[in-house]
């Protein structure tokens, strides 16, 4: 059975101190042993992660992670390692157990709460204690969701369940479109994907299957070529398409043989709107034009392919900039959920579309640029704004999106 990508499930994500019962309670949710659990405080080092379906919502993500009280330099380490997990949480679940809440589960709740994620607060271990008062007025007064569990004894489950069900954020169930809202039912959409050294053996990349499917659910439909072959294949259409859509590292080629008057983009800057945020993108593009010699520029890529010799992002992003720029630019590479925590070194930082990752991780690294007055963009924004074609790839989403001014 082909599973559904994990960047497309809603990640929970389990925090708390150490030995409080997250490993038992993630073991209690999804009904089988998956996270490692002791009465050794500490046991988990690394998250531990548990694809599954929980309907309604459909597919999901559990993350279960290191406990986080400790201190020292392995403590230390685990600390970082959750901060990451916080990054990628679409909804987080605070375990806490006999009633220790203090400074520690305060700090986790204002930091879920800065960034306006979902939280319930899981009082385990309800056999030993029942909640403390004091602690459940103040959840009461900030309308945080709380449940009692004793998930050595599979009590309080399907409450958190439920509640699971009723926190999640709309956007996730209303999920948005990647092209339907754009051209409609009946509309045709021409589809460019370079078979190069990059494609993949014997298959399309993400980006391009997720496309494939978006039209079809949209009634749209489409025609997939390869750049050799697109003005053959829009000479013999009989009406000009709703949209061509290219890979970006063929940009320049395709948009030379698209007609002007035909829409064109690219699938990096389609999934910069699904993922990210389109208009701090195309403003964060703007910083290309005033980077001079000496200046760094921070690339994030949010999977760990292995590069090859002209790597997009190590090799052709940088000699589009330095050639657009005239100047000698540093660049840093950053891959997989690593992301510096000092951005004040970078003039600017490119994100990739983020295809393997979900939207709350680029939304979270959008945070942490304007936190370090930092501008973003992504790698099809930032490649438009180098080949000069900018205006035009941003041109389909007139409609819903504030054009900058250069
Ligand atoms: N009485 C009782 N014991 C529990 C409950 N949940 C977990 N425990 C016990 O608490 C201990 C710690 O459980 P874990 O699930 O490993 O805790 P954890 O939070 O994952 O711990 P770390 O991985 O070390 O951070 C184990 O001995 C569990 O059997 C509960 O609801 N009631
Ligand atoms: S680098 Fe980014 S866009 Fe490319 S495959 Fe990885 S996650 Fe997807
Ligand atoms: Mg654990």
């Amino acid at each position: 059975m082909l599973k559904t990508p994990k960047s497309l499930r809603l990640h929970i994500g389990l925090f708390g101190r150490r030995n409080v019962g997250k490993s038992s309670l993630l073991n209690a949710i999804v009904r089988q042993s998956v996270s490692i659990v002791s009465e050794i405080a500490g046991t988990t080092t690394d998250p531990v992660e548990k694809p599954m379906e929980l309907l309604p919502i459909g597919p999901v993500l559990f993350i279960d992670t290191a406990g986080i009280d400790d201190i020292g330099s392995l403590g230390q380490m685990r600390i970082d390692k959750t901060k990451k997990i916080i990054d990628r949480t679409d909804v987080a679940i605070i375990v806490i157990s006999e009633n220790k809440w203090a400074g520690f589960e305060d700090t986790l709740l204002a930091e879920f709460q800065k960034r306006q994620i979902p939280v319930i607060v899981a009082f385990n271990k309800a056999d030993l204690n029942r909640p403390d008062e004091r602690i459940v007025k103040k959840l009461q007064v900030m309308e945080i969701s709380f449940i009692e569990t004793v998930s050595t004894g599979n009590s309080g489950i399907t409450e958190l369940r439920e509640t699971l069900i009723r926190v999640i954020p709309d956007e996730f169930i209303n999920s948005s479109t990647i092209l339907g809202d754009i051209i409609g039912p009946d509309k045709m959409a021409v589809l460019v994907v370079p078979i190069d050294k990059e494609a993949p053996k014997g298959r399309l990349i993400l980006p391009q299957v997720q496309t494939i499917r978006d039209l079809l659910d949209s009634d749209s439909y489409c025609v997939v070529v390869k750049e050799s072959q697109l003005s053959a294949a829009l000479s013999k259409l009989t009406e000009p398409p709703a949209i061509v859509v290219t890979d970006s590292q063929a940009f320049a080629e395709v948009a030379a043989d698209t007609p002007d008057d035909v829409p064109l983009t690219s699938f990096s800057i389609l999934f910069a709107r699904l993922k990210g945020d389109l208009n701090e993108f195309a403003n964060g593009a703007l910083a290309i034009g005033k980077l001079t010699s000496g200046d760094k520029v921070l690339i994030v890529e949010s999977c760990t392919h292995h590069p090859i010799a002209d790597d997009i992002g190590r090799v052709k992003i940088p000699a589009w900039i330095r050639q657009y720029t005239g100047c000698e630019i540093g660049f840093d590479t950053y891959q997989g959920n690593d992301f510096p925590e000092n951005l004040s070194d970078y003039k600017l930082v490119i994100q990739c579309g983020g295809c393997m990752t979900n939207r709350r991780q680029i939304l979270s690294r959008i945070m942490y640029c304007r936190q370090g007055g930092v501008p973003i963009t992504n790698y099809g924004v930032a490649i438009a704004y180098t080949l000069g074609i900018f205006e035009r790839a941003l041109r389909p989403f007139a409609h819903s999106f504030e054009y900058p001014k250069q």
